[in-house]
């Protein structure tokens, strides 16, 4: 029988790197031209399916990337088992607002997140300002996943997300009493939510609000 787990995922970074194009390519496998900014945060779920059988159920908050929902971020990211934040490849400021909230969840988030950084938009490398070994460089002087992607193509958006699945500890089920899982104002588990211990356990499709 396949196990199911649950994550709580956060995205951050600046206002139009793509992080709800990532998120509707990850959940949807779409890609709009022409997509509004984010107001407050839009939260989606998608279940990524592990090659031992294991399913990994993410909860996905996508946040606002604008200056003034900053204060909000951290209703998001303090219960996160993981968090994406992404940079665009075109923009060399972005990855200094990337470096700002990886020193804020560094502070402030759980410490056992798993944070992946993610440099979007690889579509249009011909206006690169940021290169690999740059950031490279960085998430491994800071102990961080990285990977590049473009939600315009998908070029590794899966992979991305995969890739923390994986990561993420996927043993230590906290008790079933804790079992409503990660989503809502009270305390998060800080590892999987193993769904199979917990009635009505879904998988293999999403739903999607913009809330
Ligand atoms: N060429 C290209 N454009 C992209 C890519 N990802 C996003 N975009 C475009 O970049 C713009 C901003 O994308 P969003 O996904 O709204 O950015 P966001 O990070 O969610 O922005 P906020 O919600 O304001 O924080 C949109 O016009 C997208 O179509 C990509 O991989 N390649
Ligand atoms: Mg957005």
């Amino acid at each position: 029988m396949s196990k199911q787990y649950q994550f709580k995922l956060v995205l951050l970074g600046e206002s139009a790197v793509g992080k709800s194009s990532l998120v509707l390519r990850f959940v949807k496998d779409q890609f709009d031209d022409y997509r509004e900014s984010t107001i407050g945060a839009a939260f989606l779920t998608q279940t990524v399916t592990l090659d031992d059988q294991s399913t990994v159920k993410f909860e996905i908050w996508d946040t606002a990337g604008q200056e003034r929902y900053k204060s909000q971020a951290p209703m998001y990211y303090r219960n996160a088992n993981c968090a994406v934040v992404v940079y665009d490849i075109t923009q060399s400021a972005s990855l200094e607002k990337a470096r700002t909230w990886i020193r804020e969840l560094q502070r402030q988030a759980d410490p056992s997140i798993v944070i992946a950084l993610c440099g979007n938009k690889t579509d249009l490398s011909a206006r690169r300002q940021v290169t690999q070994e740059e950031a490279k460089k960085y998430a491994e002087e800071e102990g961080l996943m990285w990977g590049e992607t473009s939600a315009k193509s998908g070029e590794g958006v899966a992979d991305i997300f995969t890739a923390i699945a994986k990561k993420l500890p996927l043993t230590a089920a906290p008790p079933a009493s804790r079992g409503g899982g990660a989503r809502g104002g009270g305390p998060a588990p800080r590892s999987g939510v193993d769904l199979n211990r917990q009635a009505g356990g879904q998988s293999g499709h999403n739903e999607a609000c913009n809330c």
